[in-house]
């Protein structure tokens, strides 16, 4: 596609202001004159050739152009009677320049906004902008408009006429019937007329369709009023600000593309998500916040980068209040659905616009992605990121999985909630429910090979960090070889209770045998598994019994003070009551005495106290320890007992997912 620029005129009627350049030379804003503007735009829009038509003072203009430095090829065509006729003339002097490619066609005095001409420049048929809004105008151009297509265009037509600017995207194969016309007028020595007159004879060949752009900017430049009202109108234009929100990590050309777009709109400003909401959003950030927003700051086009902290756009909305919001439409339906309905009533309490842009789904992106979820799964950095996850959110959530389906439906549950986006944060390898997939009994009879084939499964599908049940620990000689593997597979924490001898559930509670071990002697486990270890961020948790156990508070306290000064990463508390006091009453007393070492709660039983009740009292992980095993395993049952009583699968089809539901679950790689 090639421009034309029509800067023969004498624009005259500026009166001082063309005494020493052509006019469009004269200045519009602090940075630039109605050409260079255009020239920009020009170029923004990937435009390389450009034809501009020149008359007095051509000299000055060929100099200007080559000082703007900008990647542009021009030929220049002098009209040697500028003076003398119109620019049908100059056209015509440019014919041999302009018969190979499509044209956008432009007045040199002519300043339109970035959505504008971006309407034009993308339009799939020829097109001359006019507007709906603006009242017709004495002198200047009317379309004349006919079954959607611009049947004429003059200053003198009234009826069926639009306000019109010369401003066109004519295809080829319509500016060929048009160029032609305009042959045959100057050979006649028809010179002094419009360009458009020579359109108008043929303008049921050359399909031209009105392009409304309503009351955007898009107006020529005639006289010195002309220039206080449209460089007035420019100022509001570039004050324009637009908000984008940002998550990524990586920055690819999609992104690029459109910021690009966004940027053309106004004043760009980017909200990076915290790292909270990256995390509880998509999955943890590899990159933190700050060099997130490092590197979106550098990206050309933005001009200033805020905190998002929600998934949720109000607040920044709310305090920025841009013209814009931009965002790919990938959003329209979907979790983030609400996101966006929300954005939309927040602009609409001040007259905000949203614009999407379709969304990319080059494959490239999509093995980008995939990559970098490779990578959180890898075991260096699967296994610091429970650490990270306890600093950066003070209480994590942790879902029982006991397969690689578990696994997957613990790494993909989402909820959105007023704004924000819910899911578990780690993965919690239940001996109980490990052994009740495998039809045993909760007695550290499942031996380590096959709870480290559980995990491999699970690990082979998901990303997020995983915190192993690991029972008593074993020997202290066996819990030292059981800390290398699981460390080195990538596990973040091992939890061990301070029982010895045949171990049995915990919320058996004293109902059966259940010996607790020494202070003394699992102070020493603890210890030998911490000196085993290789890597600073897996962690060992001492899971105290005593409350189970029922003896008493002082003993679960004490033996917490001792377990952390061995060396425990974290304290393990549990109780089977349903009333939560005890556990609140240990955590209280707890924290008196130790504010930092991480409190892990298991809330079987005490199932009423909340996420956020748990973090105010100074919990930082919370276990759901069982809940898929105990809803599953029934559901199964009661299917398996449908088939039986009808001897037919038809009846059970109710309870069952469907097939197309699994395989999206389990997408193939
Ligand atoms: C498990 O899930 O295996 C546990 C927690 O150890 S509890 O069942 O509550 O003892
Ligand atoms: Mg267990």
């Amino acid at each position: 596609m090639k421009a034309l620029i029509l800067n023969s005129g004498l624009g005259h009627r500026m009166g001082v202001l063309t005494s020493e350049h052509p006019k469009c030379m004269t200045e519009i804003s602090h940075r630039n004159t109605i050409l260079s503007r255009q020239l920009r735009q020009i170029v923004e829009y990937g435009i390389e050739e450009v034809v501009m038509t020149t008359g007095y003072y051509d000299k000055i203009l060929m100099d200007y152009c080559e000082f703007l430095h900008l990647p542009l090829h021009f030929t220049f065509v002098n009209n040697p009677l500028y003076d003398k006729t119109n620019y049908i003339y100059s056209i015509y002097c440019a014919r041999e320049y302009l018969r190979d490619d499509d044209v956008v066609l432009m007045h040199g005095d002519l300043v339109f906004e970035n959505q504008v001409f971006e309407a034009v420049v993308e339009s799939r048929e020829s097109c001359m902008t006019v507007s709906s809004t603006l009242p017709l105008p004495d002198k200047d151009f009317k379309a004349v408009v006919k079954e959607e297509r611009i049947e004429k265009v003059g200053i003198e037509f009234f009826d069926d006429a639009m306000a019109a600017q010369p401003l066109y995207k004519i295809l080829k194969e319509d500016w060929l019937v048009w160029l032609e016309n305009i042959e045959r007028f100057c050979e006649s020595d028809n010179r002094k007329c419009y360009a458009e007159n020579a359109f108008n004879e043929v303008s049921d060949r050359c399909i031209i369709k009105p392009l409304d752009v309503k009351d955007m900017l898009c107006s020529e430049i005639d006289t010195p009023e002309d220039l206080v009202v449209v460089s007035a109108k420019l100022k509001d234009v570039n004050e324009r600000t637009v908000y984008m929100c940002f998550s990524t990590e990586y920055i690819h050309t999609g992104h690029i593309a459109i910021i690009k777009r966004a940027k053309r709109l106004g004043r760009l400003t980017i909200g990076v998500l915290s790292d909270e909401a990256v995390a509880s959003f998509r999955r943890f950030p590899l990159m933190p916040f700050e060099e997130r927003k490092a590197l979106v700051a550098n990206i050309a086009g933005v001009e200033r980068v805020v905190e998002q902290k929600t998934l949720s756009y109000a607040e920044n909305l709310r305090a920025l209040k841009p013209d814009y919001v931009v965002h790919g439409d990938d959003w329209v339906s979907g979790f983030q659905k609400p996101v966006r309905e929300e954005v939309l009533a927040i602009l609409s309490e001040y007259g905000g616009k949203l614009v999407e842009y379709p969304y990319s789904r080059d494959p490239k992106y999509k093995e980008l992605d995939k990559l970098h979820r490779a990578e959180l799964s890898m075991p260096d950095l699967r296994r610091g990121r429970l650490k990270k996850l306890i600093n950066m959110k003070g209480l994590v959530t942790a879902i029982e999985a006991h397969s690689g389906i578990t696994g997957l439906i613990a790494e993909k549950t989402t909820v959105l909630q007023d704004g924000k986006t819910y899911q578990f944060d780690a993965m919690w390898i239940s001996s109980l429910c490990d052994s009740t997939a495998k039809g045993k009994p909760d007695i550290e009879l499942v031996d380590m090979t096959s709870r480290f084939r559980t995990i491999d499964d699970i690990m082979e599908v998901t990303t997020k960090p995983i915190i192993f049940d690991g029972d008593t620990g074993g020997l202290t000689e066996h819990f030292i070889y059981t800390v290398r593997s699981l460390e080195r597979m990538g596990v973040s924490m091992v939890i061990i209770e301070d029982k010895t001898g045949l171990k049995r559930n915990s919320l058996f509670g004293t109902e059966v045998a259940q010996t607790q071990d020494s202070i003394e002697n699992f102070c020493a486990k603890i210890s030998a598994g911490k000196k085993a270890q290789k890597t600073h961020d897996f962690m060992i948790c001492a899971r105290i019994e005593s409350l189970i156990l029922e003896q008493g508070m002082e003993d679960a306290l004490s033996r917490a003070f001792a377990y952390v000064e061995a060396g425990a990463d974290a304290i393990m508390i549990h109780s089977r009551k349903k009333d939560p006091t005890e556990i609140f009453s240990f955590v209280s007393k707890f924290r008196e005495k130790d504010s930092v070492t991480p409190v892990v709660v298991v809330p079987t039983s005490f199932n009423s106290v909340t996420e956020e009740e748990f973090k105010k009292r100074g919990v930082n992980v919370v276990i759901y320890a069982n809940q898929l095993t105990r809803s599953g395993f029934p559901a199964m049952q009661k299917t398996a007992r449908t088939i039986l009583e009808n001897h037919r699968a038809k009846e059970a089809d109710d309870l069952c997912m469907s097939i197309k539901e699994i395989i999206n679950l389990i997408p193939e790689e």
